[in-house]
């Protein structure tokens, strides 16, 4: 089987629509075709300034979240990135390969830094995109299941790997991005050009898994469309209507066509009406069983060890080859 690995990072009590049609939703489809590792990238979470009890909290809700959406322990495997430290080892290896100007180029640094002010950012922001890249290098995965915004980072480990590879020997999977189209980018209800975004979106504009669901409700019947009144999937002319449509097909499993089909001569309200309909009835049962996942820590946790049990079983394998191939001693 392949092996796919993807993560995502507890910098939010909750996560949005966007996390979960751009890429968890395709992690849990890929643990039927994939030998699949996903992770809580909690290393990723401290970049930006955090409290510890607000993201040791968010760790977990998020481990119980991606379990309420799907993920199967028996058939996947779950852990917290900064329980397997190859990853930070690895990343320093990585970064050693890595151009500083290669690294500047990253756009995702350039619009977080410019929000918090350049001076201001640390350097584990800058050096974010190689640690991603260890994360998915140390596994050997040939996919990664990412939304769009994440492309450019997938890109710089895929030359991070073949340039591994040229100069010590083939050691690295080179990993493709599996970023499928109608979902990539999910945009922020309020502004339907820009993504929806944990740090960058209003509480207006984002959609979170764990929210009061009237509130989303809410939320989807006040989102900011478009002039005129056709119903009609154009992402440049229309993109506040476009991303309701995205993800009304994505959670009805409707096609794009026959959503159009069916409202045409119908106005926005409908369509907003009968999608927060859905959303709600989507949330409710994730919602339920995240909780159930917290009122047991304990047991969560234990499966937490277990995945990052099995994850060390591969990425300290590589991390010794990596070792070996760049010429650190081996201790005795
Ligand atoms: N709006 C989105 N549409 C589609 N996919 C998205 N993803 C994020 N936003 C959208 C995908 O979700 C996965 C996990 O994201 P992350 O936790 O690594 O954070 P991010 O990409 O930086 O997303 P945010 O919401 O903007 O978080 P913050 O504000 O903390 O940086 C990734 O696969 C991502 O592509």
């Amino acid at each position: 089987r392949p092996r796919v690995l993807s993560g995502i990072q507890p910098t939010a009590d909750s996560f949005h629509l966007g996390n979960y049609l751009g890429a968890v939703r395709n992690w849990v489809a890929m643990q039927d075709t994939h030998d699949a590792f996903y992770c809580v990238v909690d290393l990723h979470a401290i970049t930006a300034g955090h409290d510890p009890e607000t993201l040791r909290r968010r760790t977990r809700v998020g481990a119980a979240q991606l379990l309420a959406a799907g993920l199967n322990p028996d058939r996947c495997t779950l852990f917290v990135q900064s329980h397997v430290p190859e990853h930070a080892q690895l990343a320093w290896v990585l970064g050693c390969i890595t151009g500083f100007g290669e690294a500047s180029r990253m756009t995702q640094f350039k619009d977080k830094s410019s929000r918090q002010g350049t001076e201001r950012s640390s350097v584990g922001l800058f050096t974010y995109p190689i640690l991603q890249a260890a994360d998915i290098l140390l596994y050997q995965a040939d996919a990664v299941p990412v939304g769009e915004d994440q492309r450019q980072h997938l890109e710089l480990t895929r030359d991070l790997a073949q340039r591994f590879n040229g100069q010590f020997g083939r050691t690295f999977t080179v990993p493709s991005a599996f970023i499928p189209k109608e979902t990539a980018k999910i945009t922020d209800l309020q502004d339907p050009t820009a993504k929806m975004s944990k740090s960058a979106s209003s509480p207006a504009g984002i959609i979170d898994l764990l929210e009061d669901p009237a509130r989303s409700a809410k939320k989807i019947r006040s989102a900011v469309t478009d002039t005129g009144r056709e119903i009609h999937f154009d992402p440049e002319a229309k993109p506040g209507i476009s991303n309701l449509l995205s993800i009304y097909s994505a959670l009805s499993g409707r096609s794009i066509p026959d959503l159009e089909e069916a409202y045409t001569g119908r106005g926005y309200g409908d369509l907003k009406k009968d999608l927060a309909e859905i959303v709600v009835e989507f949330v409710k049962p994730i919602q339920e069983r995240t909780a159930t996942y917290l009122d047991d820590p304990v047991q969560l946790d234990k499966l937490l060890a277990v995945g990052a049990e099995k994850a060390r079983s591969i990425s300290a394998a590589t991390l010794r080859t990596v070792y070996q191939r760049i010429g650190f001693l081996a201790p005795a």
